[in-house]
């Protein structure tokens, strides 16, 4: 399945009139601000959110899984559906591998495919949290943090082929998330847990290739539910720091006790320079996985005012940030849920954009607290959907990717290529 230049076009002829009448009008209304309209665009259609490829087929929970149809039933089908959404959203020019979900079986003939839909490879993800078939030593008990030495160099060897596969792919950056920890009060030796992880975390560090980035995901529960050896962003960054400076923290937005304040976590990380990247998503009770912008959408508004300021004021030289989604799709179409999460993710990144700094800071100067709020919120309350839309036509995206995608029934010719009942690797 694929969607042609044409299509987009014969799109974007319908609906360009009247995007261009909204953009008129905020361009006048921006303009009184001082706000230079094709300096946004331009930001906005350089901006690149990578696709997670464990959320290309419907997700589940333990209480059950319900078949989407037409999803991918191999990594080959999982860049083709990365292409669809890239092509509608010019937005999603990279896919973050999970491996051994995806292990490229051919991995010059992925490459290809890869480039025919313009998509990279982001950071590679080991899976240290399941036991695969006819594995030596278990993960049941950890994996870099393990007591046995055994199911730590297990685990350490695992990640250093996750590296091999990424470097095949011209991916320059592992992401390691452990579900090590404990569900009951004495189970786990904490600093022994915790030793043993930075130990192991070094030793795959020292076989980081020289370009590429080590990137911690912290969680606080989940699988389990006491303890979790990297539970919260102050550990994960002592063990970046343990590593080396090619060793950063990412933020799973998912990956926070209830009420944490998420923007002031990512300040703190970019004011240390150890922000590597986000894992997208929205939550309202625990690890939810849900679409972004779905249910605190001020919140992630919030995020990406730090983030703009954190990289127009970068003196502790905060690398690149690597720009992820991690969802997981229970009840909608998982390449709907994606193309809403990346609207919700470039609508608050454009909102961010919108705030007038300076003023800001003269109002934080004043300790003028009802400045600070009217000029966040005046930015936050900008419909700035017009803009992210013009953004990706003028990527050569199309300015309802949604309503193309129902217009052109994608779903209906991907159960007709693949049948109802493929299962696609992944959560
Ligand atoms: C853990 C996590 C991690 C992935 C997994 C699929 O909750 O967020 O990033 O490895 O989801
Ligand atoms: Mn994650």
């Amino acid at each position: 399945m694929r969607i042609s230049k044409e299509h987009i076009a014969a799109h974007n002829e319908e609906h360009q009139a009247d995007n261009e009448a909204h953009l008129a009008f905020l361009d006048a209304q921006l303009s009184k601000q001082g706000v230079t309209l094709s300096l946004l665009l331009d930001q906005l259609k350089d901006f690149q959110v990578a696709i997670p490829s464990w959320a290309l087929g419907a997700g589940g929970t333990r209480f059950g899984r319900f078949s989407i149809g037409g999803e991918p039933g191999s990594l080959e089908d999982k860049l083709d559906d990365v292409g669809v959404i890239h092509a509608l959203t010019q937005t999603a020019g990279a896919i973050s591998l999970h491996i051994p979900w995806d292990i490229p079986k051919d991995t010059a003939a992925i490459k290809q495919r890869a480039e025919e839909h313009g998509i990279v490879f982001d950071a590679m993800n080991s899976n240290t949290f399941q036991d695969q078939q006819g594995q030596p030593f278990s993960y049941k008990h950890g994996s870099l943090s393990n007591s046995e030495k055994a199911s730590r160099q297990l685990a350490i060897d695992h990640n250093i082929e996750v590296i091999q596969y990424g470097q095949e792919l011209g991916s320059n950056a592992l992401t390691v998330w452990l579900a090590d920890g404990a569900s009951f009060p004495g189970q786990n030796n904490f600093r022994k847990a915790l030793q043993n992880t930075q130990e192991s975390l070094h030793e795959i560090y020292s076989h980081l290739p020289q370009d590429w980035k080590l990137l911690v995901e912290y969680k606080p529960y989940e699988p389990n539910f006491y303890s979790t050896v990297i539970q919260d962003w102050g550990t994960s960054l002592m063990l970046a720091e343990g590593c080396g400076e090619r060793a950063h923290t990412l933020v799973d937005l998912g990956h926070h006790l209830p009420n944490t304040n998420i923007e002031q976590i990512v300040a703190t990380l970019m004011a240390k320079g150890r922000l590597g990247g986000f894992h997208f998503n929205d939550s309202k009770y625990g690890d939810d996985d849900l679409t972004c912008g779905s249910i605190k959408p001020y919140q992630l508004f919030l995020i990406f005012n730090e983030l703009v300021y954190g990289m127009q004021n970068n003196d502790a030289g905060n690398p690149p940030l690597a720009w992820m989604i991690d969802a997981s799709h229970n009840v909608k179409d998982p390449i709907e849920d994606l193309m809403q999460s990346l609207e919700a993710i470039s609508i608050a990144y454009a909102q961010a954009l919108l705030v007038d700094q300076q003023a800001l800071e003269e109002a934080q100067r004043n300790h003028d607290v009802t400045m600070c709020q009217e000029i966040l919120q005046r930015a936050y309350r900008t419909d700035v959907r017009p803009i992210v839309a013009a953004a990706r036509a003028m990527a050569g995206g199309a300015l309802d990717p949604l309503g193309l995608y129902r217009k052109l029934d994608v779903r209906g010719q991907l159960i007709g290529e693949r049948g109802k009942t493929v299962v696609a690797t992944g959560l």
